[in-house]
Order: C-alpha cells, then sequence, then structure tokens
C-alpha cells in the first residue's frame, strides 16, 4: 500500500536512518524556498509524501497522532476480545473475530505509515509499553455484557468513523491513503454492531435492558472520544492549519450526536442525558456537560482498565518475540540464499 511513498531516489537515505530525519542544513534562501513549496501544497490542497521537504512540527506532529492512532486500534482489540470465546451463535463469534481481526490490521497499516516519517516501530512500540505514547480513552472501559459488544461497534465505530473519514483528506499522503481502506471496514463494524443491537431490542425484556444498560455506560465515554473542547485543544489550531485534522473536535462531536439521536430512536433506546434536545436556531442537538475530569484521568493512566489493558500488550508483546526472532532469521536465510544464487 505504501510502496510508491517509497519510491526515492537512490541517493536519498534510507527511512528511519538518523540521515532521513536530521533536518537538511538549508541556507537561509534554500530553506524558505522548501517552506514555501511545502505551504503552497498544504494551501492547494496537496499531499506531502514521505520523500518531500516538511517542517520538523508536521513530521512531529504526524507521528504523534498517527502512532497513537495505532496503538488505539491495537489496544482497540482487547474490549471486544473478550468476548469471542463468550459470543452468543457461531455467526456472531465469526463476525467478531473478523472484526477484531481487522483492527489489528488497522494498527498494522498505521504503524507502517508513521514509520514512513522516519519513526521505527519499535520506537512507537516501546513509547506504548512503557506508557510514554497516549491511546484512545475509550479502550479503558470493560466490557461487562454481550450488548457491549454491539454497542461499541455502533457507537464506538460509529465515533471512530465520524473522526476518520475526514482523514481520508489529510494533508500526508500515507495516512490519508491507509484511511480510506480503514474507513471501509468500520463502517461495517458500525453497521453490524447495530444490526446486532436491533435483534437484541426485538428479544426479551432482559434483552432490552441489556442494550439499555450498555449505552447508559457508553454513552458519555464515546463523546469524550473526540478529545477535549476546543478551547482545550492545544494540537488542534496547527492540525488544522497543516490540513491533517479537517473539522475540530467539538464540530466533529456535534455531527456525531446529530446523527446518532435519530439511530437511537429507531432501535428504540434512551441516551442518558435529560439535556439532549433539538435546538431549531442551531439546527443541531444540544447537549449536556461531558466529564472532562473523568476523561483527563483516564488518558492520564488511571481509568478502570489501564493496567490491564497495557499489561496485556506487554505480555503479548513479549509472547511474541520467538514469532520477530523466527521470521528475521527465515529474512537472512533467504537472503544468503538469494545472494548465493545471484553469484
Ligand atoms: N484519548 O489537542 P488535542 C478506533 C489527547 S480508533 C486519549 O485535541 P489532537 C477504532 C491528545 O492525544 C480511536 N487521548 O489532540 C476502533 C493530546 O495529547 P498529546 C482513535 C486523547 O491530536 C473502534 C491531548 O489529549 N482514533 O476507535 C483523546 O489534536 C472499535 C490534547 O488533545 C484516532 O486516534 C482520547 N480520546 O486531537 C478500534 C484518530 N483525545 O498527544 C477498536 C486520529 C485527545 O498532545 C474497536 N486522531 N487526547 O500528548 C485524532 O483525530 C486526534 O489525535 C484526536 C485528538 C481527535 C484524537
Amino acid at each position: 500500500m505504501y510502496t510508491q511513498s517509497f519510491s526515492v531516489g537512490d541517493a536519498a537515505p534510507a527511512l528511519g536512518t538518523a540521515a532521513a530525519t536530521r533536518p537538511i542544513p538549508f541556507t537561509g534562501e534554500e530553506e524558505a524556498r522548501k517552506l514555501a513549496t511545502f505551504d503552497a501544497a498544504i494551501a492547494n490542497d496537496g499531499r506531502i509524501e514521505p520523500q518531500d521537504w516538511m517542517p520538523d512540527a508536521y513530521r512531529k506532529t504526524l507521528v504523534r497522532q498517527i502512532s497513537q492512532h495505532a496503538h488505539s486500534e491495537i489496544v482497540g482489540m482487547l474490549p471486544e476480545g473478550n468476548w469471542i470465546s463468550r459470543a452468543p451463535s457461531l455467526k456472531r463469534k465469526a463476525i467478531l473475530i473478523a472484526k477484531v481481526q481487522d483492527e489489528g490490521g488497522h494498527g498494522l497499516y498505521l504503524y507502517s505509515a508513521a514509520e514512513t516519517l522516519g519513526t521505527s516501530r519499535e520506537q512507537m512500540l516501546d513509547d506504548l509499553h512503557t506508557g510514554r505514547a497516549k491511546y484512545s480513552s475509550i479502550f479503558n472501559y470493560p466490557t461487562l455484557s454481550w450488548a457491549d459488544v454491539g454497542v461499541i461497534g455502533w457507537l464506538v465505530d460509529g465515533a471512530a468513523i465520524m473522526n476518520q473519514i475526514p482523514l481520508c483528506r489529510c494533508s500526508y499522503g500515507p495516512y490519508a491513503r491507509a484511511m480510506v481502506r480503514v474507513c471501509k471496514e468500520e463502517s461495517f463494524h458500525q453497521r453490524q454492531g447495530y444490526e446486532s443491537l436491533l435483534v437484541m431490542m426485538q428479544g426479551t425484556d432482559a434483552q432490552r435492558a441489556m442494550v439499555q444498560d450498555a449505552v447508559n455506560r457508553w454513552w458519555w465515554k464515546c463523546l469524550a472520544m473526540f478529545g477535549p473542547p476546543d478551547a482545550d485543544s492545544p494540537n488542534s489550531a496547527l492540525g488544522m492549519r497543516w490540513g491533517i485534522k479537517r473539522f475540530t473536535n467539538d464540530d466533529l462531536r456535534q455531527k456525531f450526536v446529530d446523527a446518532t439521536v435519530p439511530q437511537a430512536k429507531v432501535l428504540g433506546v434512551t441516551l442518558p442525558d435529560p439535556d439532549l434536545k433539538w435546538n431549531e436556531e442551531r439546527g443541531h442537538y444540544d447537549y449536556g456537560a461531558i466529564d472532562w475530569d473523568e476523561f483527563w484521568q483516564t488518558v492520564n493512566g488511571n481509568g478502570p482498565c489501564n493496567k490491564e489493558r497495557l499489561a496485556t500488550r506487554v505480555k503479548a508483546h513479549a509472547d511474541g518475540a520467538w514469532v520477530r526472532e523466527a521470521a528475521l532469521a527465515h529474512a537472512r536465510k533467504q537472503a544468503a540464499r538469494n545472494a548465493k544464487e545471484a553469484a
């Protein structure tokens, strides 16, 4: 998927090497020219590719956002993965396995996209495993019932799509291209969640109560997923100026609320917000206050499942060491065989 991005001339330093990431020692005039080319590409809604010059701060913000996004996809496999062995039918189990596998794939595309910026996967994983890197707050809450799996599909994937569709137009080519496929898959994830909830809502009173309970527990966490309010979002201004983000956190949150209220009506559930009402003047739904203290507690490592999630990822990485070693040994053997045959 990213091969065209790696298509740089022989003289260029290999991506991921110190030479690739070191700022080029421009003369003042050269630097101004490179910056003008970059600014013009952004202004014309063009794409920046890995081999193009880019300001260090642009590179840094992309590595931060894309790697956090990749970590979210990988950690995001855990809450739903918890239900694979307990899915209520073979059909639901097959769907859930496929969905969780898709999330793993999204993480891998995204790590590849971040690697094109000169940061190694080992570095990114180390940042995650040592708690230096963030991942989405939403994956630090427990999945207590089967209805949680449907609600994650409907609301968490729904929120993820709302945030990620504009990222298909992100100014950084490899990220934008990765997001096209991710969004197509997330859209299936959202629909399977909604469909599974529709079935439960046509079932028994106990099933309906289970769905309502799951909606009550996840609704506010999904609204917080879009990130802090615009006034408290330090990265938004530059992200918007550089065409990385196309909408602010609050704009995307509002779009999500507006799209979800009619879906909740069709489903027959109540969204747990007494202040949720249509505002004729604004042409949007008003909604109540989000608990930002709880959000920051969770982002800073003190949510209900943070420690468990991180410990699971660290263990999975350690348990997979032999696979990585075997793959490397196989690659070395193959390279030696190819070299021998070529000689
Ligand atoms: N959780 O200045 P802003 C998914 C941090 S994928 C944790 O507004 P920005 C698929 C933020 O990093 C879900 N931290 O930051 C799936 C920053 O900290 P830093 C993930 C958060 O970057 C579904 C600080 O707060 N999606 O769900 C959160 O401009 C189902 C200040 O914030 C993406 O990553 C949060 N919710 O905007 C998988 C999409 N929000 O880095 C499995 C790409 C904010 O300065 C099952 N990312 N923070 O230390 C983005 O669009 C942006 O990065 C935002 C944050 C919107 C998340």
